[in-house]
């Protein structure tokens, strides 16, 4: 090919907002990215991960044949050989007992191949044993919003619709590094008079005029109390018909200013404040990320946060309410459409007698052929080595992100078989016994569902690199090799998609009225049931998909998690994304692995700026340079989890939310205390930036 040019409009890899770019290619190869004004969900702006996420294309380290673990060294193999292996490993352990093979998806995936793996883990091998990494990730969210609407759509809105709000409470969410052009959004609120509040145990960027930084795992009690005090000053009057309202409300009775105050550490004026201007917004907007959430009581503090907004009378308004907001870039239909393990597509329930039924004579499968419920993320990790003998890993990287992750490496190396399908040699990969190179967005078709429920079409624009093959022609060469490959002969992509379109129809998340063709004049927000429907940008409306049609408020308990001398809590920066092995490889995106503290903390643990800090938690323990910092409330110390022997060397392993499964990410008692070494070359040791960074936290009488 000679000097061919050409340009693909497609989706970004990355984050959950899902930024349309356009994609410049010459000669067959990837050179730009320049933003599209026509982007229904960003309007031209994209983040510089965006902008630098072509460099993965054609990394030097790309993956571009299988690799076969033989005397302990991973070689190059032919497909043949990589999938006799697979046969000779698998085949056995599916023939004895299928519960035997675990497998653990992604919400990196496009829709067709959660789908995809969704139907080869339960018709092709038969194993209960599917979960995904967005149980690490949205679980929480999206139990508390299942339980009390039958619905989980991230935002319940479109995102322009957040301009609309008055007061903007961000709970735990980072977006100006995390969901950089959701910020337009935000401002366009500011710009219009709105308030924001940013509530983070440290002050992250952003436009908040206010900033409250309560310690880690305590936002069910701010919730509570301004439940609470709204409710003595008669401003309560329910979004729709509900049960379960005096419940909450007796739940939140007894909490009081100074005693919320003295849990959170933080100043009973600061939540005077803040739920006075609660009761006086028009339209508030509860917005949660990741820091309420990944919490050993993230679902019930999630159902804190929807009962506040709903007994305000602010649920399901447009622009107002509650919502969460999703993190990978198919974070959303990821959790939709059968790789989770309770669940089948079109978010219908494993344990649903009609949509067991309904998928088995989609599939034509007998309805007792369909396998239970199985083992979630980190159970299923945990059983690696014991009753899980082989496992496939696809798009995800536990062995850096996972929680207690020297305990998750130990469990995967005692398995017998550890498939890894990766487009790099991510950490996991480098531990399997067979890693199978894929493909990457640019190399594929598919669609994608953004944090606001928007499907969009992702468009290939090159092919794989060397031996490469794209992610769901694995998945069916798979089921070939074990022999199960009767359901898993598609004549193109296309036969797919139609497929996973239909398999959708009449569940919760319905997209059967969707179709390339349709998607690729415009977007269109889930539910979409037939093909001449507009989409639903408000899905959230009274009657709701609850067996009464009314909302089922939970009550929550309202304990104060125990206090620890240092808590962790982790988290991101805006240069790197996840377990990094896309961006740590590319020297555009920078960041370092530190421990961010505040200087009180410091000194308490004779710790100066850029000195080594041995840090040890739960499960685990590892060394980081000290970054001492205003920004981080004192007794508090941040730890991102992008590097290998980072945050999650100190998480702990086993503390799982007992209604979502969710690690508890976000809270762990840390012990620092000094090395002998000298300091790290990776920081200055002059005084910390940002002095003049306000945190508002409750200062402990000395
Ligand atoms: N740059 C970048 N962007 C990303 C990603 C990435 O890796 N890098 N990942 C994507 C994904 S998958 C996700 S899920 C999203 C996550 O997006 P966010 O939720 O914004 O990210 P986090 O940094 O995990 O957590 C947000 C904040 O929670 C705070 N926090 C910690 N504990 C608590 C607590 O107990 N209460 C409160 N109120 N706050 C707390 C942390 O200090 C942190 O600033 O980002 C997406 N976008
Ligand atoms: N301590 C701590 N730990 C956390 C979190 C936290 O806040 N703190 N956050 C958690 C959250 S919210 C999340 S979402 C997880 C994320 O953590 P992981 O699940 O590890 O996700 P990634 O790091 O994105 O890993 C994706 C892997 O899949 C590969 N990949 C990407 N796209 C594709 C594809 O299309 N096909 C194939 N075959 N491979 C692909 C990449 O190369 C990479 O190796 O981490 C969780 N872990
Ligand atoms: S905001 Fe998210 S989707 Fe948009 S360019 Fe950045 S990483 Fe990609
Ligand atoms: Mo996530």
């Amino acid at each position: 090919m000679k000097d061919v040019s050409k340009t693909v409009r497609t989706t970004c890899p990355y984050c959950a907002v899902q930024c349309n770019f356009d994609l410049h290619l010459e000669d067959g190869l990837a050179v730009k990215i320049t933003p599209t004004k026509e982007c229904a969900v960003a309007g031209g702006t994209v983040c510089k991960k965006g902008l630098a996420s072509l460099s993965d294309l054609r990394h030097k380290d790309r993956l571009t044949s299988p690799l076969l673990r033989v005397n302990g060294e991973l070689r190059p193999v032919s497909w043949q050989e990589a999938l006799d292996a697979f046969a000779a490993r698998v085949g056995p352990l599916l023939d004895s007992d299928p519960a035997q093979l675990g497998v653990f998806g992604s919400g990196a995936l496009t829709n067709e191949k959660t789908y995809l793996l969704g139907k080869l883990a339960r018709v092709g091998f038969g194993t209960p044993n599917i979960d995904y990494n967005g149980r690490f990730c949205m679980s929480s969210a999206a139990t508390a919003m299942n339980r009390s609407f039958g619905l989980d759509r991230g935002l319940g809105f479109p995102l322009a619709d957040i301009a609309k709000s008055d007061l903007i409470l961000l709970f735990g969410a980072n977006v100006a590094e995390t969901l950089p052009p959701v910020m337009q959004y935000l401002k366009a609120a500011k710009d219009r008079g709105a308030r924001i509040v940013n509530i983070d145990p440290r002050a992250t960027p952003g436009l908040a005029q206010v900033q409250l930084s309560p310690l880690p795992g305590t936002d069910h009690l701010i919730a509570g109390l301004l439940l609470n005090l709204l409710n003595g000053w008669g401003r309560l009057r329910p979004s729709a018909p509900a049960d379960g309202t005096d419940e909450v409300l007796a739940a939140v009775q007894d909490l009081t200013l100074n005693g919320v105050a003295e849990s959170c550490g933080v100043d009973a004026a600061d939540l005077l404040r803040l739920a006075r201007s609660y009761a006086q917004a028009h339209l508030p907007l509860i917005l949660s990320g990741r820091g309420p959430e990944q919490q050993v009581n993230g679902t019930d503090t999630v159902s804190s946060l929807i009962n506040l907004a709903f007994l305000s009378g602010h649920f399901g308004r447009p622009g107002g309410g509650y919502g969460t907001l999703t993190g990978q870039g198919n974070g959303q239909g990821g959790r939709e459409h059968g790789q989770k393990n309770d669940q089948l597509p079109g978010y219908r329930h494993l344990k649903d007698p009609a949509d067991r039924q309904f998928m088995a004579d989609f599939w034509g499968v007998p309805e007792t052929g369909l396998p239970g419920v199985g083992l979630s993320a980190q159970e299923l990790f945990l059983a690696c080595g014991e009753e899980v003998r082989a496992l496939i890993v696809i798009g995800s990287n536990p062995a850096v992100s996972a929680p207690g992750a020297a305990r998750v490496r130990e469990r995967l190396a005692a398995l017998d078989f550890l498939v890894v399908i990766d487009v790099l040699p991510s950490e996991t990969a480098m531990m399997a016994d067979l890693v199978l190179p894929g493909s990457m967005w640019a190399e594929e078709e598919g669609t994608t569902t953004n944090l606001e429920g928007r499907v969009q079409r992702r468009r290939r624009a090159m092919t794989v690199p060397g031996l490469a093959r794209e992610d769901w022609r694995i998945m069916c060469d798979l089921a070939h090799a074990a022999g199960r490959g009767e359901k898993f002969t598609y004549p193109d992509f296309a036969a797919l998609q139609a497929e996973f379109f239909a398999a959708t129809r009449g569940g919760r998340a319905d997209y059967s009225g969707l179709s390339a063709a349709r998607l690729d004049v415009q977007t269109y927000q889930w539910p979409v049931t037939h093909d001449a429907h507009p989409g639903t940008p408000h899905p959230y409306f009274a009657p709701y998909r609850t067996p009464t049609g009314r909302a089922r408020l939970h009550p929550v308990a309202m304990q104060t998690p125990p206090r620890a001398a240092l808590t962790l809590t982790t988290g991101r920066i805006a240069g790197q994304y996840q377990s990094g092995t896309q961006t740590r490889r590319n020297p555009g995106l920078k960041g370092v692995a530190d421990v961010q503290m505040h200087p009180d903390t410091a000194r308490v643990h004779g710790l100066m700026h850029g000195q080594p800090v041995v840090l040890s938690g739960p499960d685990g323990e590892t060394t980081l340079p000290a970054n001492v910092t205003p920004k981080v409330r004192p007794g508090v110390a941040f730890v991102a989890f992008h590097w290998p022997f980072s945050a999650n060397e100190l998480t702990s392993a086993t503390t799982l939310d007992p209604h979502s499964r969710m690690p508890a990410f976000k809270s762990a008692v840390l012990n620092a205390s000094a090395t002998s070494r000298a300091s790290s070359p990776a920081l200055s040791t002059a005084s910390p930036p940002g002095s003049q960074v306000r945190t508002a936290y409750r200062k402990e009488p000395s």
